[in-house]
């Protein structure tokens, strides 16, 4: 039986990434809470493994070698984990060169923009005091939503992103499932509306995605803008 893997998580999008690969991929794993909302996430313990002070990241006991291995960032967890186990990425050079485009698709596009969807739209507009900034709020939601077009696009003809279930689909779907706070309007996208259905219909989608779900909290807070964005 092989070790637990350490998921350092709290119920966001990115970290849902990661425990819905876990379940996905049959993987056991403890999870270390790092409340974000707190400042959690800037303790020592969490920057050891992740300099960047956030979440998610893992901890495999039973790395390359025996040995045991740190990774950050979800993207590089998600390769990690589908090299680790042969799964979900494809068994060509030209299946898996198709997953790293939509992954580096998501991580550098989606995954950003709607962050700062849910920065102006969702958060900002609840501190203390409210910070509202209709150009920011108009640029990423039409970025955004330009976003999900060209995601619609790949999914016509595909039951998933990249034909099958794949870690890119892991990496899409926290944040697509997401587009209704994002001001997205789904019914002009019906292939990415059948594909959302198609993923959420997952054994290992539904538990990833429940995991500690009473902790989210999805509006901002005076919480949240101390700990999360005190940096502005
Ligand atoms: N590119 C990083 C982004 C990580 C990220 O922004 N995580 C958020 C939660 S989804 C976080 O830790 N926020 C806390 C903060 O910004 O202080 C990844 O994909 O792992």
């Amino acid at each position: 039986m092989a070790n637990p893997i350490e998921m350092y998580f709290w119920p966001t999008p990115n970290c849902w990434k990661v425990s819905i690969a876990l379940e996905e991929m049959g993987l056991p794993y403890d999870v270390k809470l790092v409340n974000i909302y707190g400042g959690a996430q800037k303790d020592a313990t969490n920057t050891a493994i992740n300099p960047n002070a956030k979440v998610p990241s893992i901890v495999d006991p039973d790395g390359p070698d025996g040995r045991p291995i740190t990774v950050f960032e979800s993207g590089a967890i998600l390769l990690y984990l589908a090299r680790k186990t042969g799964k979900f990425y494809g068994t060509t050079e030209r299946q898996r060169t198709e997953v790293d485009k939509w992954l580096m698709w998501q991580m550098g596009n989606l995954g950003p923009m709607a962050g700062q969807v849910h920065h102006f739209v969702k958060y900002a507009p609840y501190f203390d005091p409210p910070v509202v900034n209709e150009y920011s709020q108009k640029r990423y939601v039409t970025e955004t939503r330009r976003l999900y077009k060209v995601l619609d696009q790949q999914l016509k003809g595909r039951d998933f992103v990249c034909g099958d279930y794949s870690i890119a689909d892991m990496a899409i779907w926290p944040w697509a499932s997401l587009w209704e706070g994002q001001l997205v309007d789904i019914s002009e996208l019906p292939n990415m509306e059948k594909w959302l259905a198609r993923c959420q219909a997952r054994d290992g989608v539904v538990k990833g995605r429940a995991l500690h779900a009473d902790l989210r909290r999805d509006r901002g807070s005076a919480e949240v803008q101390k700990h999360m964005f005190n940096k502005i």
